[in-house]
């Protein structure tokens, strides 16, 4: 990776009687191992110098530190480990200091409880996250902030991973000081200096009393464990912090540390801490295009949004909550009024819970204009259509705006599976064309599909990887084709899923099972959620062009016959009773598929919970492959990011693409190969998978080095 040759320095110098001792390591002073090596000989330098008072840890640029180099986990550990650096910063002789600026986080802030004292400017956030990484605080951070902070306080900072502000921080004593201005570097000295002249001492974190109250701190840590139980499905680290909590509680500080130590590397050594790690660099891999290094985005100061209906509204939500105006153009008033009244439906509700004010929500709406006029938008640098998802209603879309938009305004088409190359091809400037697949709920849901395609311009590129960081979302590239990366894999693994229904496992079984591997929702829950219809509408528009060989499970369609489209209907593949949104199965459901299958002539056959994971698995993998081969995708990463931010795949898998390379891609083909022998044209091995399993190679061997 671009840092891997980049290992960053410890420097320090001596300020009248302080050590100033500064990480620097661009961009956020990640700690491998020789800013390790650096801290240690830093320290040492601090005791052996006599003109030394004092030590003062700070970080260069605007960090204090992001924590350990992540890069590291999972490859030989390198020595001095960070327990090591925090153990010899502790132990110093002359008091330690930490001038915490922007963000000190994990080993960051470990380093700080280090210290024997820590001062913050204002705008500082610490925290330790590395619940997120699936792996614990393991710098001797499980150890002192219960000791420093009470079991309460370090439980809740580590299960939930938040960052806190320094002025929270200073509440419940993490922070010592609070600085009023912007200068770590200064106002640290100045307080460095007062403790001297205070003569005030060393004060090792490890002899904090914060655990002095034992029952208190034992009923802290039995109801965490309460609560995790519940909430962290099948998670393995928040269990693992929750161990070395209650042994800074039950051991002695030394002892402690070593069952820290123990649980760390069991953290390490386990495939949930591959998998996060994998999806914490994959979200920031796919914002690094090839045809967008070159080139700037265009400016935007303004969106339009051509229609008011759910996706329409919800894209402007995104787009007014990012502080843009917005420009809504409907056909009629009545449109445009339905349109506005989607659009403060959200807000109202988010007044309801007491999240924002009704002052926030008119500023907010302040920034709303509507028209019934295209010609409105003669001044507008970006439109998004939202129109209904049909080719011929969004070209004609195309041509009005045509007709009005400024030369470079960028036309951006909200679609989930349509030929965005034929929209382009509509009018005379396709360079300026480009799909944003957004998902609904659009002013929620985090990932945007960008889709490129062919006679588009790069800057055009730039400019929705730009939109998406304004807007908060995870932009993935996709290439053109029907349902580009996301929904063209769906419509796979749901088409695997609808087979395994019709051979014999209950749709209720499926979603067990599918649940039971750690996804949120299983396919036919998620179906009846999103509802039944918007898959009939797609079915029926690809019947002309379906193969007719290939096999076609109708049980979805009996139900759409008889206007069970889920939850919005109150039954689908479950009954929803008033409103309810939690499903229950139903027996007449049962029925219908029992009828298809005689109708098919199929025999039912049982599953195991793991047979049905496997194909479901395999269908997903095996179509993400083509994906990839196609260059639909960029990589297999683009394909997991997808999974990660649209589809509720479970983070701590990475994946389905990281999942397959955990479980080892020649037993997936392996697989494939055993279910093409049922159905040979639905489970067409990908050549891309064949090949990498010829070569003995993974997906990660085409994620550049990730
Ligand atoms: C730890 O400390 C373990 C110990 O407890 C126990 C040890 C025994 N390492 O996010 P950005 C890279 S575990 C390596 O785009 P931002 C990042 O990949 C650590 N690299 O910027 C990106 O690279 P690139 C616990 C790191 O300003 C670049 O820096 N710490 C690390 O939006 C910029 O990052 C965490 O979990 C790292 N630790 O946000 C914190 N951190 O340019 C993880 C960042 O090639 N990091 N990079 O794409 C973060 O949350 C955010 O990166 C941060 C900056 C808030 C720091």
């Amino acid at each position: 990776m671009e840092h891997e040759d980049q290992f960053g320095t410890v420097t320090w110098e001596r300020r009248d009687r302080v050590l100033l001792v500064k990480i620097d390591n661009a961009p956020v002073n990640a700690m491998n191992f020789r800013i390790r090596q650096g801290l240690i000989a830093a320290i040492e330098t601090a005791e052996n110098d006599k003109q030394v008072d004092a030590v003062m840890l700070i970080g260069a640029g605007h960090n204090f530190s992001g924590g350990v180099d992540i890069r590291e986990f999972g490859k030989p550990l390198l020595e001095p480990s960070l327990p090591d650096v925090c153990n010899r910063i502790e132990a110093c002789t002359k008091p330690v200091v930490a001038a915490i600026q922007g963000v000190a986080l994990g080993g960051g802030t470990e380093i700080a409880l280090a210290a024997h004292y820590r001062f913050a400017i204002n705008t500082a956030k610490l925290g330790l996250p590395e619940v997120g990484l699936g792996i614990l605080p393991g710098g001797g951070g499980t150890q002192r902030a219960p000791r420093l902070l009470g079991a309460k306080v370090a439980l809740e900072l580590m299960l939930t991973g938040r960052r806190v502000d320094a002025a929270e921080a200073h509440t419940f004593g993490l922070i010592d000081r609070l600085g009023k201005g912007e200068d770590a570097l200064s106002e640290g000295l100045t307080y460095v200096e007062e403790l001297l002249h205070l003569r005030a001492g060393r004060r090792p974190t490890r002899d904090a009393t914060g655990l002095s109250d034992k029952t208190a701190s034992a009923a802290a840590i039995q109801a965490a464990h309460a609560s995790i139980a519940e909430k962290a499905r099948g998670l393995f680290s928040p269990f693992k912090i929750i161990e070395a909590v209650n042994a800074s509680l039950e051991q002695p500080f030394e002892e402690g540390l070593r069952t820290e130590r123990r649980l760390f590397l069991e953290c390490i050594a386990s495939p949930q801490r591959a998998g996060l790690i994998h999806a914490f660099f994959s979200e920031r891999e796919v914002w690094k295009l090839p045809e967008t290094r070159q080139v700037a985005p265009r400016e935007f100061r303004s969106v339009g949004i051509i229609g008011g209906g759910l996706m329409g509204a919800g894209i402007a939500v995104a787009v007014l909550d990012a502080g843009l105006p917005v420009l809504m153009v409907e056909r009629d008033e009545a449109s445009l009024t339905r349109g506005r009244s989607n659009i403060e439906k959200v807000y109202d509700r988010l007044i309801q819970r007491g999240r924002i004010s009704a002052e926030q929500k008119e500023r907010v709406m302040a920034r709303w204009t509507g028209s019934t006029s295209y010609a409105a938008l003669g001044d507008v640098d970006l439109v998004i259509e939202a129109v209904f998802e049909d080719l011929s209603v969004k070209k004609e879309v195309f041509q009005r705006l045509n007709d009005v938009l400024k030369n470079g305004a960028v036309i951006a088409t909200n679609t989930s599976y349509l030929d965005v190359d034929a929209l382009a091809a509509e009018i005379p400037r396709p360079q300026d064309v480009i799909g944003l697949h957004f998902f609904s709920p659009a002013n929620v849901m985090k990932l945007l599909e960008v889709v490129v395609p062919s006679k588009v311009s790069p800057d055009v590129v730039a400019t929705a990887f730009d939109l998406a960081k304004r807007l908060g979302k995870i932009p993935v590239r996709a290439g053109v084709c029907d349902g580009f990366i996301g929904n063209r894999i769906l419509a796979v693994f749901r088409g695997a899923a609808e087979a395994i229904m019709e051979d014999g496992a209950s749709p209720y079984q499926i979603d067990n099972a599918v649940r039971g591997f750690g996804f949120a929702m299983g396919p036919f829950q998620t179906s009846d959620l999103s509802g039944g219809d918007i898959g009939w509408a797609t079915r029926k528009r690809r019947s002309a062009t379906r193969n007719p060989n290939a096999r076609y499970v109708e049980i979805p369609d009996r139900l759409c016959e008889r206007g069970w489209f889920g939850q919005k209907s109150g039954r689908g593949y479950y009954l929803y009773p008033e409103g309810s949104r939690q499903g229950m199965p139903d027996p007449e459901v049962e029925a219908i598929i029992d009828d298809e299958r005689r109708r098919a002539q199929i025999t039912p056959r049982t599953f195991t919970d793991d047979e049905i994971v496997h194909r479901y698995m395999a269908a997903m993998i095996n179509e993400g492959a083509k994906v990839v081969e196609e260059g639909i995708a960029l990589r297999p990463l683009d394909v997991d990011v997808v999974f990660l931010y649209g589809y509720g795949f479970p983070r701590f898998r990475g994946g389905p693409m990281k999942y397959a390379d955990t479980v080892g891609l020649k037993a997936v083909l392996d697989n494939i190969r055993a279910f093409e022998r049922e159905d040979p044209l639905f489970w067409r091995p990908s050549q891309l998978l064949v090949d990498l399993v010829a070569r003995g190679d993974n997906f990660a061997s085409l994620n550049g080095g990730l």
